[in-house]
């Protein structure tokens, strides 16, 4: 307390001198004063509580950008990154746990964003973001002798009659119907051809819908045995 010119006294206000409380925040108070420290977010300057600009110091709000609050801060992360509950850390989001990327392929977390591994058959997107079938009709030569038919994550060759899907499944082969069936001529001699076969008949057999070997009944030759004898077809 101080006297007044009054002679009344009066409370002496130690907070009004900065270097009271240089580091904390003044409390004056009838006769005394009080040094309190300041709340988290703040800190003491000249007997005042003043924000501290958590921006300023160096990594925080990483993978973001930090806005400075009375008392506290905030981060706003960037693409790839969420905040923490306490809003002051950057995370990174694991994309492959969300379960609707890299369909047909494989994900993999990565810090700030994923990556998708596609399977045989399928492509990456635009986007980067799914695996897409590949029309493999469309891009290659595929299927001589037969259709390309596109089918998810692979395709189908549909053979020309006489062809079939050679054992890749890429194009159509000749069937050698010769040897697949040692009678398909009967009793001619078998020469395969692309995408058919062909019969050569012997002497006294006739090739018939150009396919099979059929015996010629030479009998149904009138007169071939004269008037005298009887025709034995053999
Ligand atoms: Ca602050
Ligand atoms: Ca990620
Ligand atoms: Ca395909
Ligand atoms: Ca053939």
């Amino acid at each position: 307390y101080r006297m007044t010119q009054r002679g009344r006294c009066e409370d002496i206000d130690e907070c009004l001198n900065p270097s009271t409380c240089p580091d904390e925040q003044c409390v004056n108070s009838p006769g005394s004063y009080q040094c309190v420290p300041c709340t988290e977010g703040f800190r003491g300057w000249n007997g005042q509580c003043l924000d501290v600009d958590e921006c300023l110091e160096p990594n925080v709000c990483t993978n973001g950008d930090c806005s400075n609050l009375e008392g506290s801060y905030m981060c706003s992360c960037h693409k790839g990154y969420t905040r923490t509950p306490d809003h002051k850390h950057c995370k990174d989001i694991d994309e492959c746990q969300q379960g609707n990327l890299c369909v047909n392929g494989q994900c993999k977390n990565t810090e700030g964003s994923f990556r998708c591994t596609c399977g045989q058959g399928y492509q990456l997107s635009a986007a980067k973001d799914q695996c897409e079938d590949i029309d493999e009709c469309q891009h290659h030569h595929l299927c001589a002798h037969g259709q390309c038919r596109n089918t998810e994550g692979s395709f189908q060759c549909v053979c020309d009659q006489g062809y079939r899907a050679s054992g890749l499944g890429d194009h159509c082969e000749d069937i050698n119907e010769c040897l697949e069936d040692k009678s398909v001529c009967q009793r001619g001699d078998c020469i395969n051809t692309a995408g058919s076969y062909d019969c050569t008949c012997p002497d006294g057999f006739q090739l018939d819908d150009n396919k099979t070997c059929q015996d010629i009944n030479e009998c149904e030759h009138p007169g071939l045995c004269g008037p005298q004898g009887e025709c034995l077809n053999t």
